[in-house]
């Protein structure tokens, strides 16, 4: 039995120090930060109880139930890697080696003599190699970065929380609701020389609208004139046209063409490996021996930010990547996903018109990939989520792979009465 001066003191010891510290706030100049605007989404609909809810946010494949889906070949492939007991080992800072070579020729060709003056290292997906390379240019290039507008929401902050200074280049004509590619080469003609211009290589976020490939060369043209750095993201290879080749021709045009590149790659959309954080950064250089020196200041920046990626998603990827008849069932994977996509645009616009509704809807069936920027105006799209519990980005951009033969009514029901 304690003593009562003991007790007291125990007690004392327990709650009187915890007490002090929580006297003390350290953060009460912390101000409340607004959601993000597009993972936010997914936040404010998983709170709504509506049973006729539907998120059109976030730009995540779902099948006919909307259901995520576990591509086949993602399963075969993670059978044999579960199979093959492999060790925990740390990577290496630059990832696993067997992957990044796969990822880069994925990218630009099996047989592209860029790839031996190319550096490749891999990256926490899409997103994290975006990182790394504005941490790089902030160290060995910082001059502006210019965003085709609109672009994908992250774009901005990554690069600006780097340090860098970012830009915009017109893209985008709201009135044709398609691409203003004079506009555009008009812009870039005007960006100062050594400034970096990111591109999406395929299936632009958030507008769905691809320069054609007549449109690439132009505007490789005026990239090269103006002495630019090109940053590639593709994070929708195989997205826009169902063809992973086709798809990289922008990449492999301008390296063709003789330009040193970046580009960021992501298998979050094309292989649905969203969580697992699956992508790689590659700067295709002048020589190799300049891709080696690129690499080793790679290298020192990844390492006190995240120190080494993690093995188990790059396991599946390069399973698929490197076994022909795996690959092959991955190809038909990829176009079940655009034809999917496809299909649910017309039935979207079917859906409208079967409605009577008299606005043309042509823009949804014309555009690419896994987006359709619906030209709704803010308070259209709050109306839709206020009244009908549809979530999508204030831009009026709908992830058109949420949509499913179930709630495909219902989303043209309420798009057409918040349209009449
Ligand atoms: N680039 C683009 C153009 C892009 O749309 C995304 C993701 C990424 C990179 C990064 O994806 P990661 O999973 O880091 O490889 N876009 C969707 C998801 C998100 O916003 O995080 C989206 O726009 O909905």
């Amino acid at each position: 039995m304690l003593s009562t001066s003991r007790k007291a003191a125990s007690l004392f010891l327990r709650t009187t120090p915890m007490t002090a510290a929580r006297n003390m706030s350290w953060w009460s100049h912390v101000e409340m930060a607004p959601l993000d605007p597009i993972v936010g989404l997914t936040e404010l609909f998983k709170e709504d109880s509506n049973p006729n809810k539907t998120n059109l946010g976030v730009g995540a494949y779902r099948d006919d139930n909307g259901k995520p889906w576990v591509l086949p070949s993602v399963k075969t492939a993670e059978k044999t890697v579960m199979d093959a007991n492999m060790d925990k080992e740390y990577l290496g800072i630059v990832g696993d080696q067997e992957f990044t070579k796969l990822s880069i020729k994925l990218a630009l060709g099996n047989d592209n003599p860029a790839l031996e003056r190319t550096s490749t290292v891999q990256a926490l997906s899409g997103t994290g190699a975006l990182r790394v390379s504005a941490n790089f240019l902030k160290k060995f290039n910082p001059k502006a970065v210019w965003l085709p507008m609109p672009s994908w929401g992250n774009h901005t902050p990554i690069f600006g929380h780097a340090g860098l200074e970012v830009k915009g280049y017109r893209y985008y004509d709201e009135k044709t609701i398609g691409l203003d590619v004079s506009g555009m080469l008009d812009a870039i003609s005007k960006i100062p020389e050594g400034d970096t211009i990111l591109l999406h290589p395929s299936a632009h976020n958030p507008t769905g609208v691809d320069p054609t490939m007549e449109d690439w060369q132009k505007i490789e043209e005026v990239v090269a004139s103006r002495k630019l750095f090109p940053l590639f993201d593709m994070a929708y290879q195989g997205f826009a046209s169902g063809d992973l080749e086709r798809d990289a021709f922008p990449v492999r045009h301008f390296v063709e063409k003789g330009h040193s590149i970046a580009l960021t790659q992501s298998y979050s959309k094309n292989m649905g490996l969203y969580g697992l954080r699956v992508g790689a950064l590659s700067f295709v250089c002048e020589s190799a021996e300049e891709a080696k020196r690129v690499e080793s200041q790679v290298k020192i920046i990844i390492r006190p930010m995240y120190s080494m990626p993690p093995s188990h998603g790059v396991r599946i990827a390069k399973t698929i990547l490197k076994d022909n008849a795996l690959r092959a069932e991955w190809e038909v994977d990829v176009k079940t996903m655009a034809n999917r996509i496809i299909g649910m645009r017309h039935a979207l616009v079917d859906g409208l018109k079967a409605l009577g509704s008299n606005h043309d809807w042509t823009h949804i069936t014309n555009q690419i990939g896994m987006f359709c920027f619906t030209g709704l105006n803010q308070d259209q799209v709050l109306k839709l989520r206020e009244d009908y519990s549809i979530y999508m980005t204030k831009d009026g951009r709908v992830s058109v792979a949420g949509l499913t033969p179930k709630n495909v009514e219902y989303v043209a029901q309420a798009i057409h009465s918040v349209t009449k």
